[in-house]
């Protein structure tokens, strides 16, 4: 046997990658195995999807909120408005793409718990790439599998005022 297997936990074909881009202090592009390095939960979700009626799965990973925190969101954090103007734009590998507000996923606000998986009913997301999980949604729809890129951004600059 040879030296050069693959180590627990790696896979031996490209590794998928995750750009976090935009309106950021620490852009990033991160695999599946680093997505590790933060908390990891895990929720068990049910949805409905128009053409394969309800699905059920066990995600577990990271917060999206944790991770989009760690690249530094460029808005005072000091002045909670100022937060209200940032989108996150999730695109997968196929192209599905969707759109979740800042405020929809931070705790002072909407505080969904919305995970980037790393697992998907226990099998390791590492060749495919994190998929998103939405547990308040009734449709699947924004369950995006396969992330390549989540571009953050602050929209229209911000007005001088009191947070
Ligand atoms: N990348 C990507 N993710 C996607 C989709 C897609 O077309 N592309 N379809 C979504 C839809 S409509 C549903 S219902 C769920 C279905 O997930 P499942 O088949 O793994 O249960 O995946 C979602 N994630
Ligand atoms: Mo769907």
């Amino acid at each position: 046997m040879s030296q050069f297997l693959a180590a627990p936990g790696r896979t031996a074909g490209p590794v998928a990658r995750l750009a976090l881009t935009g309106d950021l202090a620490r852009p990033a592009r991160l695999t599946v195995a680093e997505l590790r390095a933060w908390p990891q939960h895990r929720t068990a979700v049910h949805f409905e999807c128009a053409t394969s009626g309800t699905r059920r799965h066990t995600f577990t990973g990271p917060l999206l909120y944790d991770v989009l925190s760690a690249a530094g969101p460029v808005f005072d954090l000091t002045r909670r408005k100022d937060r209200l103007r940032f989108l996150i734009a999730v695109r997968g590998a196929d192209g599905h793409h969707a759109l979740l507000s800042w405020a929809e996923i931070d705790p002072d606000f909407g505080r969904a718990p919305v995970l980037l998986a790393v697992t998907l009913d226990d099998r390791p997301l590492d060749p495919a790439g994190p998929q998103l999980v939405l547990p308040q949604d009734r449709c699947g729809a924004r369950h995006i599998s396969g992330i390549t890129a989540i571009r953050v951004d602050g929209g229209y600059p911000a007005p001088n005022g009191s947070g």
